[in-house]
């Protein structure tokens, strides 16, 4: 079995790379573009931008190993009865989900806006987990994909850094995942929040998990044994 060990934070870990899957997270343009979700809320959405290059390294690295590449997209049906009325009900009126904007309904499926982004495009066979909360595993089959896929370890990246990602992780630690977290490969509307949120990641021994950069995951895997 093919193993890589990655230069992390508490301290390296080694993976087997066939139990190993590439988990990229709502690199939607509703948070990534202007005119959606990101941007309603009131964030200035350029500052994401940073992550797209070091998730598409990974994503061809990912690619050309043929590991288990899955992608997410936070949204809710154009009925949005999966939406909770707690969560449509903050920010004003017309910039709810659901409303109309430029790029169509806001963080609704089937959306120009509630699609990922040109540079990160899933390819045929590569899971899109649909899901209404920020974390992966609520209401989704995740879990089920995984399990039947032998997958242990989750590489993690995408946006933002502190809500979807770290509600992500969180879920994952606790269903019994190793997490490891580029922190390159995931950004945050704001600074000092994504900061924080992978030092909480490393924390503790790993509380949720290991924190590195692409580079470092780029490297492991070219020295795979
Ligand atoms: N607002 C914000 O930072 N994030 C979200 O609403 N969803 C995700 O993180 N994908």
């Amino acid at each position: 079995m093919s193993r890589a060990t990655i230069n992390a934070e508490p301290e390296p870990i080694t993976i087997a790379v066939d139990r190993t899957a590439l988990v990229i997270i709502d690199m939607q343009r509703d948070f990534l573009l202007p005119g959606g979700f990101g941007e309603a809320l009131g964030n200035d959405v350029s500052r994401l931008n940073a992550a797209v290059r070091p998730c598409a390294w990974l994503l061809e690295v990912a690619r050309a190993r043929k590991m288990l590449v899955i992608h997410t997209r936070e949204g809710h049906r154009p009925d949005l009865t999966d939406a909770p009325k707690a969560k449509v009900e903050r920010g004003s009126p017309t910039m709810r989900i659901g409303a109309k904007g430029p790029m169509g309904r806001i963080l609704v499926r089937g959306e120009p806006g509630h699609d990922i982004i040109a540079e990160l495009y899933p390819r045929e066979g590569e899971p899109i987990i649909d899901k209404p909360g920020k974390g992966s595993f609520f209401a989704t089959d995740l879990h089920l994909i995984l399990q039947n896929g032998g997958i242990e370890n989750l590489i993690v990246c995408g946006v933002t850094t502190e809500v979807c990602v770290h509600t992500t992780v969180r879920e994952a630690n606790d269903r019994g995942y190793r997490c490891i977290v580029p922190g390159d490969c995931c950004a945050s509307y704001f600074q000092e929040f994504h900061d924080v949120a992978l030092k909480m990641i490393k924390a503790q021994g790993g509380i949720f998990g290991w924190v590195t950069d692409s580079a470092q995951v780029l490297q492991a895997l070219a020295h795979e044994k």
